[in-house]
């Protein structure tokens, strides 16, 4: 777990350099996540680039797609596709393009249109469940996400298949594009509207990889329901000047910017091994 620890600055650093050397990506939603991501790809997930074909690989969809470069950095790490391709991220011809598709190693389903990735994970854990499989579901959504409806049809359908198969994590960051998620879509209410839909609910801590690993572990001990991991964020989170800013949705660093929010991680990253 130390390890993983530094890990999240590494990939945050390989994420920052990415979006500096392409001049697009969407860093504020990528750094909230990439905790959750190492959670699931190092630790909880039975994933691996020599099983893409197994009937019994667990299943990942990520559903706010924009968080294509923390994604595609925890792939290339896992050893999906070569780290270098990383610097073809979002270049004319590149299959690394700014959303998630499937013609990338590991790679389940294309996304970025928001509100679909759960409704295709409850079909998924439907599948497994019809088939008697044992594999698992897991998709993340943004917290801007769920203004969309189609996030509550597939709500609807998981609690009444009682898909506990089904883990999925909202990234409660409490920004989307363009600023809190409270004056555009209130959801402070989020616990009660997932209960009453069937599903069991958990907080976590989702920039804390020992938080993330109990609430991991408590959705697959769930039985009879699907579990939903409200895991409280900080958009930006590692460098400091980006953290809880909306600005930072999608916004490339200048030059100056770009240095010291790299040294910034690299101190961290050095804080996590001591
Ligand atoms: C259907 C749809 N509408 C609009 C967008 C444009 N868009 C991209 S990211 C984003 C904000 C999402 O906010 P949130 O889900 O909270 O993501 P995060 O804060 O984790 O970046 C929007 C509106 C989109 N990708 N899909
Ligand atoms: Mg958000």
């Amino acid at each position: 777990m130390e390890n993983l620890k530094a890990k999240a600055f590494e990939l945050r650093k390989d994420i920052w350099k990415m979006i500096y050397r392409a001049k697009t990506g969407h860093v504020g939603g990528d750094f909230s996540v990439c905790d959750i991501l190492i959670s699931l790809y190092y630790k909880h997930m039975n994933v691996s680039p020599d099983k893409m074909n197994d009937p019994n690989r667990d299943r990942f969809i990520l559903s706010k797609g924009h968080s294509v470069e923390a994604y595609y950095s925890v792939l290339a790490d896992r050893g999906f596709f070569p780290k270098e391709d990383l610097e073809t991220f979002s270049q004319y011809k590149s299959k690394y393009i700014g959303h998630p598709n499937n013609k990338i190693n590991g790679i389940e389903m294309n996304s970025g249109s928001l509100g679909h990735g759960l409704a295709v994970a409850v079909g998924m854990a439907l599948a497994g469940k019809m088939d008697k499989a044992n594999y698992r579901v897991y998709t993340v959504m943004g917290d801007g996400e769920l203004a969309e409806g189609s996030v509550w049809e597939g709500a609807m359908a998981a609690g009444h298949y009682k898909l506990d198969n089904l883990t999925a994590v909202i990234d409660r960051n409490r920004l989307q594009i363009s600023g809190s998620t409270e004056d555009v879509m209130s959801q402070d209410s989020q616990d009660e509207r997932w209960k009453s839909f069937g599903w069991h609910v958990i907080h976590a801590n989702g920039n804390d990889l020992d938080e993330l690993d109990a609430a991991f572990t408590l959705a697959k001990n769930t039985k009879g329901k699907p579990t939903m991991i409200i895991a409280e964020t900080t958009k930006g989170y590692g460098i400091s000047f980006i953290e809880n800013k909306a600005a930072w949705h999608h916004k490339v660093a200048t030059a100056e910017e770009f240095e010291a929010g790299l040294s910034e991680l690299e101190r961290r990253r050095l804080m996590a091994n001591e």
